[in-house]
């Protein structure tokens, strides 16, 4: 589909996709979350791809949803956008996403963040769910997916007064993975995607939906899965070749298989 919204750049074996909108600090309207989760699942399935990567530009990752489509909106009409569908075909997509985020992640901004498997974030980020300022709560999993990563209390503020969270402490408290400089942010989340992309595919794609049903299962559950999972790639060439390039001094190549 043609994009309006986003720009896509490839550098094998990585990709990313870029809001588009700075005008609007990237705000995020029906269209741009439609742009944003089609070009994930195209470079899912691209065989050639093997680490994602969701951005905006310096001064904003995505300042929420876009409040002017918004102001006159009946319970009706946001319930048929069907908004939320769009975070759980993000959800879905089985390659890993990093969120490289500078300025301002606000609301759906910051969701969409969280909504990704992890977060580098610039020094000049800042994270909040100011819904509460504008007569509504996070609607897009704020309440649940804050809370999970940075605990009660400190969600409870956040949600309460709609207050922005620093890059400092947003890695202090868990919310994301690395705070890097301001004018390398980017180059740094495609580091740590190269470094991802460069191990054995089938592990990576299995470690990610581990550690993703942590949040969605209790404790035994979860380790049920993850030990499943873990037996089921001794049977792939890759743990092989993994192990016997260790015995062997040397690297391992992978085959994805
Ligand atoms: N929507 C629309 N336009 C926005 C916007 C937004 N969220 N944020 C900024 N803009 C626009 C501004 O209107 C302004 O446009 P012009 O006036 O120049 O035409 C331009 O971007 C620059 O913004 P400012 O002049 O305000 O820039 P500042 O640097 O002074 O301030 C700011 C930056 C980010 C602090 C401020 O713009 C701001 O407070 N923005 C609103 C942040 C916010 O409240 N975000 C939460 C939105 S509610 C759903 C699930 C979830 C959601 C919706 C539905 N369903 C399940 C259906 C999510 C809801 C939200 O995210």
């Amino acid at each position: 589909m043609p994009y309006e919204f986003i720009l896509i750049q490839r550098e094998e074996p990585i990709a990313v996709v870029q809001i588009n909108r700075p005008k609007q600090l990237n705000a995020l309207n029906s269209r741009v979350m439609l742009e944003v989760t089609s070009a994930l699942e195209e470079l899912d399935a691209d065989a050639a791809i093997r680490c994602l990567i969701v951005t905006g530009n310096e001064r904003a990752f995505g300042a929420g949803a876009d409040i002017k489509d918004m102001a006159s909106a009946t319970p009706v009409e946001m319930l048929e956008k069907n908004w939320i569908a769009y975070w759980d075909r993000i959800k879905k997509v089985s390659k890993p996403v990093i969120a490289a985020v500078s300025g301002y992640a606000f609301g759906g901004g910051c969701e969409l963040a969280m909504t990704c498997d992890l977060i580098v974030a610039s020094e000049s980020a800042q994270f909040a769910q100011p819904e509460i300022n504008l007569g509504v709560i996070p609607g897009a999993g704020g309440t649940q997916r804050l809370t999970r990563a940075i605990g009660k209390s400190k969600a409870m503020e956040m949600v309460l007064t709609g207050r922005a969270m620093s890059a400092r402490e947003a890695e202090a408290r868990g919310l994301v993975a690395r705070v890097v400089p301001t004018e390398s942010y980017l180059d740094e989340a495609k580091n740590l995607a190269r470094e991802i992309a460069s191990k054995a595919p089938i592990a990576v794609r299995l470690a990610k939906e581990s550690v993703n049903k942590a949040f969605e299962s209790s404790l035994a559950d979860g380790l049920d899965y993850e030990r499943k999972l873990f037996y089921f790639l001794f049977g792939t060439d890759d743990a092989h070749e993994g192990m016997n390039a260790f015995v062997e001094k040397r690297k391992a190549e992978w085959k994805g298989k």
